[in-house]
This record gives C-alpha cells, sequence and structure tokens, in this order.
C-alpha cells in the first residue's frame, strides 16, 4: 500500500514528507494505522548523527498511538480494530531476558530492530524500489507501519491517541525510572537533571511516590512554571548557581539526594547527577541518551563510598504488561499528560516539532495523520 510519511534521508537535514510503499506484514507481524506520535529527544538525537546504530534512509518515531489493521500469520494476541502502542522494547515473554523477571530488556528481536530491518532481515518500507529502513522497531512517524506482534501493547478504545501515545515513550520512561528502576521511596529527596518531556515526568512519578523533596535542575528558566506544577519543590538554574553545582545540591538536600536522575544526555550532567547523591546510599539513575563516543567518569572513590550509578531504558517498563495499566492511570486521571502536550500539528509540520524542542519551546509535540 501507498502511505504518507516523514522520511530521514540523511542525518542532519529535516525529514521529507513522501508517499512511501508498505508491504503487508509477514508471519508474526501486525499493520498498524497510526493516529498520532510524539516527537522525543531521541528523534532528533538519531536524525542529528549522533546515533552510533543511526541507519539511513528511515522512518523516525517511536512514540505512537494507532489502530490494528491486518495481522499476518501465527498472530493471536491482537486483531484487526485493536487499539494499540507501539513498543520499541518489546515484550516476547520467552526470551532469557523476560524469563529472568530481572530487566525489561526483551532482547528477541533487539538485533535486527537496531539494524533497522524486521526479524526476518528484510524492510516493509520502500520508495521507488530502494528499502527504507524501519526505526527501532516502530516507525511512528509514518501514517501505517508494521511491526513484530510482540512490539505492540493492546490499550482500552476509549483512550485519546492524541495524549496516550506519548506513553509509548516519555511518559513511561519517566515514571518508571521512579517506580520500576530507582524505586523511589516516601520522604525521600529527589534531584532531577532536565525539566523536559522526560524529566517532567520523572517529577511527576517522584511526587506520585512521596518524595519529601524534589530538585529540578534545568538551564531554560521557562520550564520552572510547569514543573512546579508537575511536584517540583524547589527550582536550581545551573547558570545562576554561585561556585560548584554538586556542592550547592548536597547543601540543599541537607547532605545529599537519595536519588537522582539524568533525563538531558550530557555526560558531566551524569557525573554531577552521581556527585549530588548522599553518601553511602545515593542512588543516581541515568535515563538521557549520550552521544556516540562519549563516555562517563566519576572517581572511584565516589562508589566506593556507597554511591550507586544505574541506567533505566524504557523506564524498566515490560511494554505489553505495564503500558496498559499506564493508559488506565490516565484515564482515571491519576496521571497527567494533557499539560505536557504543548503542541500539535500535521505530520506535514513535523519539522517544526524538532524545531520547537531544538528552541525550548516545546515539552512534548504531537503529530497527527
Ligand atoms: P527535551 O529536549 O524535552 O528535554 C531536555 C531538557 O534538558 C531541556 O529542558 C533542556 O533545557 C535541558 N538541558 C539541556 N542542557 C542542560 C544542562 N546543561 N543542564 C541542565 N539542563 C539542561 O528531551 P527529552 O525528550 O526529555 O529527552 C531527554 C533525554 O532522555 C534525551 O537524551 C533522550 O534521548 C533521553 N531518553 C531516554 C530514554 C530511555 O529510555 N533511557 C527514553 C526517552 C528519552
Ligand atoms: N542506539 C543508541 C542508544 C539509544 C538508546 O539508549 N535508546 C534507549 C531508548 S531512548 C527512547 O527515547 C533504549 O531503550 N535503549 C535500549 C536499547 O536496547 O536500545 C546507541 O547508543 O547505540
Ligand atoms: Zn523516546
Amino acid at each position: 500500500m501507498q502511505v504518507k510519511a516523514a522520511v530521514a534521508y540523511k542525518s542532519g537535514t529535516p525529514l521529507s514528507i513522501e508517499t512511501v510503499e508498505l508491504a503487508g506484514p509477514k508471519a508474526g507481524e501486525v499493520l498498524v494505522e497510526i493516529k498520532a506520535s510524539g516527537v522525543c529527544h531521541t528523534d532528533a538525537f538519531t536524525l542529528s548523527g549522533d546515533d552510533p546504530e543511526g541507519i539511513f534512509p528511515a522512518i523516525l518515531g517511536h512514540e505512537g498511538a494507532g489502530v490494528v489493521v491486518e495481522v499476518g500469520a501465527g498472530v493471536a494476541s491482537v486483531k484487526p480494530g485493536d487499539h494499540v502502542i507501539p513498543l520499541y522494547t518489546p515484550e516476547c515473554r520467552q526470551c532469557e531476558y523476560c524469563l529472568s523477571q530481572k530487566t525489561n530488556l526483551c532482547q528477541a528481536i533487539r538485533t535486527t530492530q537496531g539494524q533497522g530491518v524486521m526479524p526476518d532481515g528484510t524492510s516493509r518500507f520502500s520508495l521507488q524500489g530502494k528499502p527504507i529502513f524501519h526505526y527501532m522497531g516502530t516507525s511512528t512517524f509514518a501514517q501505517y507501519t508494521v511491526m513484530p506482534e510482540i512490539s505492540v501493547a493492546k490499550i482500552r478504545e476509549d483512550a485519546p491517541f492524541d495524549k496516550v501515545c506519548y506513553i509509548g515513550c516519555g511518559v513511561t520512561t519517566g515514571i518508571g525510572a521512579v517506580i520500576n528502576t530507582a524505586k523511589v521511596q516516601p520522604g525521600d529527596r529527589v534531584v532531577v537533571f532536565g525539566l523536559g518531556g522526560i524529566g517532567l515526568n520523572v517529577i511527576q512519578g517522584a511526587r506520585m511516590v512521596g518524595a519529601s523533596m524534589i530538585i529540578g535542575v534545568d538551564v531554560n528558566p521557562s520550564r520552572q512554571v510547569l514543573a512546579e506544577k508537575f511536584g517540583m519543590t524547589h527550582f536550581v538554574n545551573p547558570r545562576e548557581v554561585d561556585g560548584d553545582l554538586v556542592a550547592y545540591l548536597v547543601s540543599l538536600t541537607k547532605g545529599g539526594a537519595d536519588h537522582s536522575f539524568e533525563c538531558v544526555g550530557n555526560v558531566d550532567l551524569m557525573r554531577q547527577a552521581l556527585e549530588c547523591c548522599h553518601k553511602g546510599w545515593g542512588v543516581s539513575t541515568i535515563v538521557g541518551v549520550a552521544g556516540a563516543g562519549k563516555e562517563i567518569s566519576t572517581r572511584p572513590f565516589q562508589l566506593v563510598t556507597g554511591r550507586v550509578w544505574k541506567g533505566s531504558a524504557f523506564g524498566g517498563a515490560r511494554g505489553r504488561t505495564d503500558v496498559p495499566r499506564i493508559v488506565d492511570w490516565y484515564m482515571e486521571g491519576k496521571i497527567n499528560i494533557d499539560d505536557l502536550i504543548t503542541h500539535v500539528m500535521p505530520i506535514e509540520q513535523i519539522n517544526e516539532a524538532f524545531d520547537l524542542m531544538h528552541e525550548g519551546k516545546s515539552i512534548r509535540s504531537v503529530v497527527t495523520f
């Protein structure tokens, strides 16, 4: 079939709206009509050329919601008409990783997903006979996309696509990092570096679990008002701090944070996030994605003296199990998504969504089809 899609031809250039060819789902795959898709900083990261796995031409997008249109042979868990959220972290429930119950990082299709193809090694997308690569197994910047069955979470049908698409990455990543990965406890003092689409969800999660102090750190002062609405108790603009930021945060938290989260993707901030943690027990969770060639560093003494460095992908969530529950939380009013979706636009204007992100003017832009 012919489908409208935003194609990334090469790194560092705007996306191009094209009509591309999409082949139907093969065995174990599903064809999904994407109704809405958020634009995450990771899409911009890959488009910038900083992603070691970046591969072009590709159809980016990994924060979508839509409807199953057709299923391939052997697909049993979803049927045409089902509403779904695509999962860049699938959940096969059969691989060593899924069965371990120690991680959400299902590895059933990770190799081919990273190569931009379906599990059989081929792409379903093409243009003028040449393949276009899939992205993160989802490619939600297309009106229709094909995914493995294990890469979709079935959700309730009364949930609005243009809101719950954000659960496909940002909401789940932020709240999940707090609940699943860090396991923040009531009364904990929390520091969040980066108050964008992910960091504000970390703040929302920290408030949900009863953190007593939630400090937000961002160089963009316009983030303060919204962050306070989501539960931030103190705002710190590093550019307005006299002297060392780490010492300032340790003092503000009266000895160091119980938990910190890096939600920017900057390795210098990752070090500050670790070092502002409390001696003996503070845990720092890296959520931000750093570019090719970047490495983190600290004095090993920071770890010897009890600080812990962790990382979190997709908030430690098992998508097919956890995503429908998070959609329920939204529909029950337990979490706020609406105030974080600052811009909605047709797919034709997707490059404006990237501009707004880079200018610090949006939290989440959602494109619709
Ligand atoms: P965003 O652009 O919405 O927000 C980034 C925020 O960081 C902005 O508010 C910006 O002002 C702030 N910032 C930039 N430089 C800063 C500095 N030096 N000090 C303090 N604040 C600074 O991005 P996002 O969508 O929230 O994504 C954040 C990061 O999380 C990205 O690296 C993204 O790739 C990553 N991410 C990771 C996962 C995961 O599963 N681990 C999932 C989604 C996104
Ligand atoms: N491909 C990059 C890493 C990108 C990355 O870390 N992706 C996160 C999700 S970001 C969503 O916005 C993730 O889940 N990673 C786990 C995985 O298996 O990809 C690189 O550095 O090569
Ligand atoms: Zn994302």
